[in-house]
């Protein structure tokens, strides 16, 4: 009797799968909207080239990292060669001249962390940013687009917990919760850290890709067309792992200690990296380590109180995918 007890009242969280799943293709974005990015890249390209001719365009982030769902901005960095003339002015040059042709909302915030240019296009309706020299940023697309094609359930899980986390508004780093890229360093790392293992570590591999970025050397195994179906032995499926990482941060992180590293493809220690105490504004209070820039904790944004936000919004998160009878709805109810 205590037997068919249990299985009565386990839910098969596999029946989860197909909505699951509905949700993640609703989410990505249609061939023509990569036709119109690049339609703006090449505009934007032309423009760049009439005032510095030996400047090169990259795309990175979403667009270019393959975690990108519909409408979403693009995000463009400028390689200039320019070196005694500083971020600000070339930002301030490159308004003015973006200014001058046809778009929309042009402005420059030479302020931020990462000095930008802002516009939209009226052609195309696409938001842009636009950064100058910010090549780890490059690097850091490629190695994430270099995970997503090892996997299918990486880039289904992040689909799904970015969509989660921007439901729910924590995705709002002048807010204190976390980015995008923290998010998808997450999910790759949890895939890294199941048994057997769904993603490799690229960065504890042989060196097929090195380039060295502002100092910080970057090397990694990018022939992942040769890893073959590295993920095959884990039957996991997507409702499994969105469970199955909820549960982790709701209840298993070890957020006094642990920081979670996608570098060595495993959970290393605060003390380890001397990240214990408050150091100005870093708190360090959800501990991911940047996969380049390793003194560089993505969770710094979060404080006191936006921590709080966030464990009981994993704690939501976990107990809906646990009990809810509808958690393909529930998940993602507008906060
Ligand atoms: P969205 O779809 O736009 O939400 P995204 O991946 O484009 O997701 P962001 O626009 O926040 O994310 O950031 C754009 C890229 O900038 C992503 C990553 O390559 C880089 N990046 C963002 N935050 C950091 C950071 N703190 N450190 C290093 N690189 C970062
Ligand atoms: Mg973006």
């Amino acid at each position: 009797r205590m037997y068919k007890r249990q299985v009565i009242c386990r839910r098969d969280i596999n029946v989860f799968n197909v909505p699951f799943l509905a949700i993640y293709e609703s989410l990505i974005p249609p061939e023509e909207e990569k036709l119109k990015q690049n339609q703006l890249v090449a505009l934007l390209e032309k423009l760049v080239n009439k005032e510095w001719p030996a400047a090169k365009l990259y795309l990175y982030g979403s667009c270019a990292n393959s975690f990108g769902v519909s409408k979403s901005d693009i995000d463009v960095c400028v390689a200039i060669e320019e070196a005694d003339m500083d971020k600000a002015k070339i930002i301030m040059k490159l308004a003015d001249i973006l200014q001058s042709d046809n778009l929309q909302n042009v402005q420059a915030l030479t302020r931020a962390r990462v000095p930008i240019v802002k516009l939209m296009d009226p052609v195309t309706g696409i938001s842009c940013d636009i950064c100058i020299n910010n090549l780890l940023a490059v690097v850091n697309t490629k190695l994430l687009r270099d995970y997503a094609l090892i996997d299918p359930r990486l880039r289904q899980l992040a689909f799904i917990i970015k969509h989660w986390a921007k439901s729910r508004r924590v995705n709002e780093t002048y807010h204190g919760t976390l980015s995008s890229y923290a998010y998808v360093l997450m999910c790759i790392h949890y895939l890294q850290m199941r048994r057997p293992a769904i993603l490799p570590c690229l960065q504890d591999m042989d060196t097929t890709y090195c380039v060295t970025v502002d100092d910080v050397n970057c090397a990694f195994f990018d022939k992942v067309e040769k890893l073959g179906d590295f993920g095959r032995h884990n039957k996991e499926t997507i409702a499994q792992l969105v469970r199955g990482f909820f549960h982790y941060w709701a209840y298993c992180h070890d957020y006094a200690n642990a920081v979670i590293s996608v570098r060595t493809g495993s959970i290393i220690s605060k003390r380890e990296k001397d990240w214990t105490r408050r150091i100005g504004l870093d708190r360090h209070l959800i501990c991911i380590e940047d996969p380049f820039e390793t003194s560089h904790d993505l969770g710094r944004v979060v404080d006191k109180y936006s921590i709080k936000v966030l464990r009981e919004e994993f704690e939501r998160a976990a107990d809906i995918m646990q009990n809810d009878p509808n958690p393909c709805n529930k998940l993602f109810e507008p906060y």
